[in-house]
């Protein structure tokens, strides 16, 4: 699969994904990854790609020229019109299913932008889809980029070892993971729990989906109702809940009276 980013930082791409398995997966021919410098497509005398936007505002707007004869560039040497992903805090919020619908492709296309962003009538001509990798604010759409290879890529047959694959889903059944341990079996006075040592491969497993169960709803509750639970852990899960239930009850029924000024 071929990633092309089109960025005014392309060392900043190239250094990123260059590093670790994606790396690894570059030396291996699997994956391709090229970065094309917008600023070299500029007509401007100056090399300016940027300038103020109409009707006032703050800060300054990537211009469209720049932008398009770099993409027009890019798809007359590779023969192909990729989709073009446009990395932005407005756009659709980045997630596993979307990347495995994006792993499909042969080659796509990313536009970092900067400043206050990109003159909207060229996303329009590159009918782009606007993503975000979540609700804050980057400073520009290079580190979304490569965390939308990174992401991508391991799901590229290839890219993985054998035993990185077996891992490929990220949430199994919709859970969190459980807690991990390695040796030695005491650190800083703190114990491996007993039954990882136990070797009874069974309760081995029982324990670490409890775990999982307990850390999914401590953490991302919103992803238990699509959870895949044998019955017994459905029980597991719902005893926890009524567990909740009654300790938030008793808090509730407890801080009035504790309160000095509550029955006044
Ligand atoms: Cl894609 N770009 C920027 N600048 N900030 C972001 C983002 C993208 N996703 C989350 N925050």
């Amino acid at each position: 699969m071929n990633f092309y980013v089109m960025t005014l930082f392309p060392e900043m791409i190239m250094q990123g994904v260059s590093t670790s398995i994606t790396g690894r997966a570059m030396a291996k021919g699997v994956i391709g990854v090229e970065a094309v410098n917008i600023r070299d497509y500029t007509n401007e005398r100056h090399g300016h790609v940027d300038d103020a936007p109409y009707g006032g505002g703050a800060g300054m707007v990537m211009q469209a020229q720049p932008i398009m004869d770099c993409y027009r560039a890019l798809t007359d040497k590779i023969g192909k019109k990729p989709r073009v992903i446009y990395l932005t805090p407005q756009g659709r919020v980045f997630s596993q299913s979307y990347a495995k619908e994006l792993a499909a492709e042969e080659e796509l296309v990313f536009l970092c932008g900067h400043y206050e962003g990109v003159d909207e009538r060229a996303l329009s001509l590159l009918q782009t889809e606007n993503v975000s990798i979540g609700d804050y604010v980057l400073t520009g759409g290079e580190l979304p980029a490569m965390v939308m290879i990174d992401c991508i890529s391991r799901l590229v047959p290839g890219v993985l070892g054998k035993d990185e694959s077996a891992d490929i889903e990220s949430f199994h059944d919709n859970l969190l993971e459980y807690p991990q341990y390695t040796r030695p079996e005491v650190y800083e006075g703190l114990k491996v729990p007993d039954i990882l040592l136990s070797g009874h491969h069974a309760n081995v497993e029982k324990w670490r989906r409890e775990q999982s169960i307990e850390r999914t709803l401590a953490v991302r509750p919103d992803l238990l109702p699509d959870a895949v639970l044998s019955k017994k852990e459905r029980q597991y899960l719902e005893r926890l809940l009524a567990e909740q239930k009654a300790a938030m009850a008793e808090k509730e029924n407890i801080s009035p009276m504790t309160e000095p000024d509550a029955c006044q």
